[in-house]
């Protein structure tokens, strides 16, 4: 068996408005995702997060589900928007029970809560007042978080602060393919510093172990060819270094300060704020899905689609940049699928910033699941892909990674943003008009190897 430490938290992960619904419940106010989402030609079908699935009637149950499969650890995500209706101003108690009460379920069902403050749903009073391009709205953000943790602070250890950080400033607000759909490179800019710097003001209100959740890609040049390598630069610092050298330096990377030079990313640096942003976090979330391999030619031949409507690039300085075939199979989002990858950008991370502990905060893969009429799903290639980056994690910390825990994303199908419902990355499928729940054989699967503390040798049954 490949064995992993004791302690080692086998997770899965969700987000609120993904899976929540109840979007009018509880006193909770608008969020950009409302506002987005019932926005034609936005999302895929229609959809909308109004009911999701349901999680917020059913969190008892889908607490009771994880605690049968074997799964120790939930990272779910606070909606602000239930905590502070407008985005500002005194708790709204409704909302705060609500998470109180989910999180009294799961520590009473021996499962450890992981919370993230802001996974995408910004209250829509504040995307009015400017968003995150606005400097006030990281003082928002803090002044939530010392809410939360007025409220819940005794009972939860570690908080998640921002999640992926690069969606919401360049998908939200340079290509507008997720709320608040802006197409603004340098509001954009602007957002990245001032949701670094939220997140350093709530490292600093939070009790425990606090991290922000980034999304970091390994980056490959398509050549040895100058301009390709030019290309994996840019988005390699545009990915992962802008969000990294910050929190863990102190500093903006200096070649990525330089593209991003038309869009006044240093001009929102206020002296103070590489302090802030850099407070000593005790933690940094790993999401890891894939692999860029970019070509900076003018011929080259490639797209990766943000969404399924996207016109324009979230690459601010880079838009020139191919995302092409690096020749791997691929997920049910087009994404390749590169385990090689999550190895290799753990052990540079811990290289690069060392003495932090990681956690993979989220990985996981859509495929076309195929549910019989009870609702079982079999995905052996959802089982060989989380097999390979648990692997993939298992040799990142025989070779010294300080890597605690994984959380498969996600615990359950859900609303995949401008996809909808088309795209199911749950480890249990969900038949959303009934919101009855089945775990696949995935889910089955990742229970076991919780249960085991380890992954069975290649060859074992393990069924
Ligand atoms: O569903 C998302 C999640 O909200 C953030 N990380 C990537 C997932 C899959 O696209």
């Amino acid at each position: 068996m490949t064995s992993f430490p004791a302690g080692f938290a086998w997770g899965a992960a969700t987000s609120a408005y993904q899976i929540e619904g109840a979007a009018a419940e509880g006193g909770r106010g608008p969020s950009i995702w409302d506002t987005f989402s019932r926005t034609p030609g936005k999302i895929l079908g229609g959809d909308t997060g109004d009911i999701a699935v349901d999680h917020y009637h059913r969190f008892r149950d889908d607490i009771a589900l994880m605690r049968d499969l074997g799964i120790t650890a939930y990272r779910f995500s606070i909606a602000w928007p239930r905590i502070q209706p407008t985005g500002s101003g005194p708790v709204n108690e409704r909302g705060l029970d609500f998470y109180k009460d989910l999180v009294d379920a799961l520590l009473e069902a021996g499962i450890e809560p992981w919370p993230t403050l802001y996974h995408w749903d910004l209250p829509q009073p504040l995307e009015d007042a400017g968003g995150w391009p606005l400097r006030d709205t990281a003082s928002r953000f803090a002044e939530y978080a010392s809410l939360v943790a007025a409220g819940l602070g005794d009972r939860v250890p570690r908080w998640f602060t921002v999640n992926e950080p690069w969606c919401s400033a360049f998908l939200g607000y340079a290509s507008g393919d997720h709320a608040p759909g802006r197409r603004e490179p340098a509001a954009s800019a602007r957002a990245v510093h001032h949701l670094l710097l939220g997140h350093g003001m709530a490292a600093q209100v939070l009790p425990g172990q606090v991290g922000a959740a980034v999304n970091l890609y390994a980056v490959s040049a398509a050549s040895d060819e100058p301009e390709d390598v030019d290309a994996a630069r840019r988005i390699d610092g545009l990915q992962n270094r802008l969000f990294l050298d910050p929190l863990f330096h102190g500093r903006y990377p200096a070649d990525v300060l330089a593209d991003l030079e038309p869009y006044g990313l240093a001009e929102c640096v206020r002296p103070g704020d590489m302090e802030t942003i850099s407070t000593p976090a005790g933690m940094l979330g790993v999401n890891y899905y894939s692999r860029h391999t970019v070509s900076g030619r003018a011929d080259a031949e490639g797209f990766v689609a943000t969404s399924p409507f996207a016109t324009t690039s979230p690459w601010p300085g880079a838009e020139h940049v191919s995302f092409v075939s690096g020749g791997r199979p691929m997920t049910g989002m087009g994404w390749e699928i590169d385990p090689a990858g999550l190895q290799e950008m753990l052990t540079r991370v811990a290289a690069e910033y060392p003495a932090v502990p990681l956690y993979v905060t989220e990985n996981g893969a859509a495929f076309e699941d195929k549910a019989s009429a009870d609702g079982v799903v079999d995905d052996p290639e959802r089982v060989a892909y989380l097999d390979a980056h648990l692997r993939a994690c298992h040799a990142a910390i025989a070779s010294g990674v300080p890597l605690g825990g994984y959380f498969a994303w996600s615990l359950m199908d859900n609303f995949e943003w401008s996809w909808g419902y088309t795209k199911r990355f749950g480890l249990v499928h969900v038949d959303y008009p009934t919101q009855r729940r089945v775990p696949k054989s995935s889910g089955r699967w990742y229970g076991e190897a919780a249960r085991r503390g380890g992954l069975a040798d290649p060859g074992t049954i393990d069924r």
